[in-house]
C-alpha cells in the first residue's frame, strides 16, 4: 500500500531497524525493488531523483509504483523525491503523488536550508506527506569539493537540533562523512558515528543515511568481469551500516549498488551473446541481479520480514 514516508520512517525509529530507500529510473528497477520486498516481507522506499524525473516523467513513476503497490498491497511502499532542489519541484512531485520528499538546500546558509524546509513542510503536511532535509555536505561527488576540515562540512549537532525543532521536518539526513557514486573513501572508509549519535539523541527522528551503497565484492567483480573499470572503488561496507543504523540512521539510500548489478548483466549478455537483440534477455537477469542485491540489503538494514 502506498503510504506516507513518515509513517514507514515512524515505525523504524520505533524499532531500531532501517529500510532501504532504492533509486528508480524505469520500470525494471522498480520491479526488482517491489519482487525483493514481496519475498522478503519488508517495507520499501522508493525514490527519483530530479533526474529520474527528466527521464521517465513524474506521472510515470507515480503510475508505475501505484500499479506495483495494488499488486502487492501487503507491502508498505513511499515514493519519495530524492534530492529536491527547490520548494516547487517539492510541491510538482506531491502533486503528481509523491508521498515523501526531500528538500535539499544543504548548500544554501542554514536560515536559507531552514526556512525553505519550513515552506515545504507547511505545505506537505497539509496532504500527509513526510519531509526530508539535508544538513551538512556530501564530501567528494556529490558537489565536487575536497574539504579536510570535518566541522566545515559534516553536520553540526546544535545545528540540527535547532532546526529539527523549528522547520518541523519528519526525517533527517546528517552529513557523517559518506558521498554519492563509485568512490566514497580515498583511504580506509570511515564515518563519524559519535556525531551520528548525537544527532539522533538531540533531534530523536528518523534519520537518513545517503551515500550509502556498499559496492559489494561480487558486484564489483561481476562487473569488472565483463571489462567494465571500477578501478578504485569504494562502498559503505555492512558493519558500516549495521553500526549506522545502531547509531540512529533509519533510511539507507541506494543507487549506485543497484545500477552496477544491474549493468553488470547487461555487459555479460552483450559480450556472451553478440546475436542478441531482445532487450528482455538483457534485462531479465540484470533484474534477477538486482533482486539478489536488494535482498540481501534488505537483511542488513533488519527491514525483512517487517511486515
Ligand atoms: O540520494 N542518493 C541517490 C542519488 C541519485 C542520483 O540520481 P541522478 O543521477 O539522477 O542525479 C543516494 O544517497 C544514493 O547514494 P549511492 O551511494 O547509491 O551513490
Ligand atoms: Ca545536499
Ligand atoms: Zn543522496
Amino acid at each position: 500500500m502506498l503510504v506516507s514516508g513518515a509513517e514507514i520512517l515512524k515505525n523504524a525509529h520505533r524499532d531500531g531497524y532501517a529500510v532501504g530507500a532504492f533509486n528508480i529510473n524505469n520500470m525494471e528497477m522498480l520491479k526488482a525493488i517491489f519482487e525483493s520486498a514481496n519475498e522478503m516481507n519488508s517495507p520499501i522506499i522508493v525514490e527519483a531523483s530530479e533526474g529520474a524525473i527528466k527521464y521517465a516523467g513524474a506521472d510515470m513513476l507515480y503510475a508505475m509504483t501505484k500499479t506495483l503497490s495494488e499488486r502487492y498491497p501487503h507491502i508498505p511502499v513511499a515514493l519519495h523525491l530524492d534530492h529536491g532542489t527547490t520548494v516547487e519541484s517539492c510541491i510538482r512531485a506531491i502533486r503528481a503523488g509523491f508521498t515523501s520528499v526531500m528538500i535539499d538546500a544543504s548548500h544554501d546558509s542554514f536560515e536559507e536550508n531552514m526556512a525553505k524546509t519550513k515552506a515545504v513542510v507547511d505545505i506537505a503536511h497539509t496532504v500527509n506527506v513526510g519531509v526530508e532535509a539535508e544538513l551538512g555536505r556530501l564530501m567528494g561527488i556529490e558537489d565536487n569539493i575536497v574539504v579536510d576540515e570535518r566541522d566545515a562540512v559534516l553536520v553540526n549537532v546544535a545545528e540540527a537540533e535547532e532546526f529539527v525543532k523549528k522547520a518541523g521536518v519528519d526525517y533527517l539526513a546528517p552529513a557523517i562523512g559518506t558521498s554519492h557514486g563509485a568512490f566514497k573513501f580515498k583511504g580506509e572508509p570511515k564515518l563519524d558515528f559519535q556525531r551520528l549519535q548525537d544527532v539522533k539523541r538531540v533531534t530523536d527522528v528518523p534519520l537518513v543515511l545517503h551515500g550509502a551503497s556498499s559496492i559489494p565484492e561480487e558486484a564489483r567483480q561481476a562487473f569488472e568481469s565483463t571489462g567494465g573499470d571500477l578501478k578504485g572503488s569504494k562502498g559503505v561496507p555492512f558493519e558500516f551500516l549495521t553500526e549506522a543504523i545502531k547509531g540512529g540512521i533509519n533510511k539507507v539510500n541506494t543507487d549506485t549498488d543497484l545500477r552496477i548489478a544491474f549493468m553488470a548483466e547487461v555487459r555479460r549478455v552483450v559480450n556472451e551473446k553478440p546475436s542478441e537483440f531482445d532487450p528482455r534477455k538483457f534485462f531479465n537477469p540484470a533484474m534477477d541481479s538486482v533482486k539478489a542485491l536488494i535482498k540481501k540489503r534488505m537483511e542488513v538494514l533488519g527491514s525483512a520480514g517487517r511486515v
